[in-house]
């Protein structure tokens, strides 16, 4: 970390605070090829709550990150990173989605690469639904410790622990890094092939095995992608900022892993991060989540001039 560089501490609706804390030619809509979007929306949490502060944490350790990358050597934000106002947020969560879809597609049509950060999981929906419209025949992989496949749950589709199932029945889905999901759930994921445990990733012994495991994600997947990470995929010992943790996570390498490996043989055309509530006192989770959508991008930018 630069000790040189002033943090930003301004409003949201300040023209400073950005991903990064870029200069305004590096953060403007107009020539930015990356589009964030902060939805803080928290409705449906069952456990600890807190989840509608992730967007500002994340974006304010972002600004205290160094924006050369050192393992792709290279400065992602070179391409410009632009984020935009929070969307104002209601509790309703069919308004919510609708709103959502609505920036998502005015963005995905001038395109740009959406970038959605959330909140609660329910708002991955919102960006899906842009990207169907956009590309047909679109895969979603999402990274959770939870299944989140329930046909509804306490009453409401829209609940964070239905959102894999609301976007199975439009996308082909692939799940991974899970380890908390009910029997049913799992009854009908495994009929459908489409998981991916958390213990199958702790099973394997060395860097060939992993190989395999994650190719079998991949080949899963159609060529368009999109990625929804849930932070509670990591390991609660590195990443304890979030509602439900669950023991036996994955690790940052391994996801780093993964998704290098998505990027480079699949079209990702979006990406969303969600679920981190900040904990008081602690700075690595957010600062955790600001590197991983970083470097996320970074694979994105490397990949398609790779691919040009
Ligand atoms: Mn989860």
């Amino acid at each position: 970390m630069t000790h040189t560089k002033k943090r930003i501490r301004d409003s949201w609706f300040s023209a400073e605070h950005n991903f990064g804390g870029l200069s305004a030619k590096l953060s403007a809509v107009e020539t930015s090829a990356i589009v964030l979007l902060p939805v803080p929306y928290e409705a449906s949490t069952t456990y600890r709550a807190g989840c509608r502060h992730g967007p500002s944490a994340i974006i304010e350790a972002s600004t205290n990150m160094e924006l050369y990358d050192e393992e792709l050597c290279f400065e992602p934000c070179a391409a410009g990173i632009h984020t935009v106002r929070p969307l104002d947020v209601v509790d309703d969560a069919g308004e919510m989605l609708k709103r959502i879809c609505t920036v998502a597609t005015t963005h995905v049509e001038r395109g740009k690469f959406v970038t959605l950060l959330g909140g609660e999981h329910t708002v991955s929906l919102g960006i899906v639904r842009a990207l169907r419209a956009a590309h047909k025949d679109l895969s979603v992989l999402i990274l959770d410790a939870h299944a989140d496949y329930r046909e509804s749950y306490r009453g409401n589709e829209y609940s964070h622990a239905c959102v894999s199932r609301r976007i199975a029945e439009d996308c082909n889905l692939v799940l991974a890094g899970v380890r908390s999901l009910s029997r049913e759930e799992a009854d009908s994921l495994k009929a459908s092939n489409t998981i991916f445990y958390s213990h199958q990733f702790r099973a394997v012994r060395g860097k060939t095995e992993q190989k395999a495991l994650i190719e079998r994600v991949v080949e899963r997947l159609g060529p368009k992608v999109h990625i929804s990470i849930d932070v509670d995929v990591f390991d609660p010992s590195i990443m304890p900022a979030v509602g439900t943790p669950e023991p036996g996570g994955l690790l940052w390498d391994e996801v780093l892993d993964m998704l290098r490996a998505v990027i480079t043989q699949r079209e990702v055309v979006g990406l969303d991060l969600v679920e981190l509530a900040p904990v008081a006192g602690l700075s690595h989770p957010e600062f955790m989540a600001a590197k991983l959508l970083y470097r996320t991008w970074g694979y994105l930018l490397k990949s398609s001039c790779g691919k040009r």
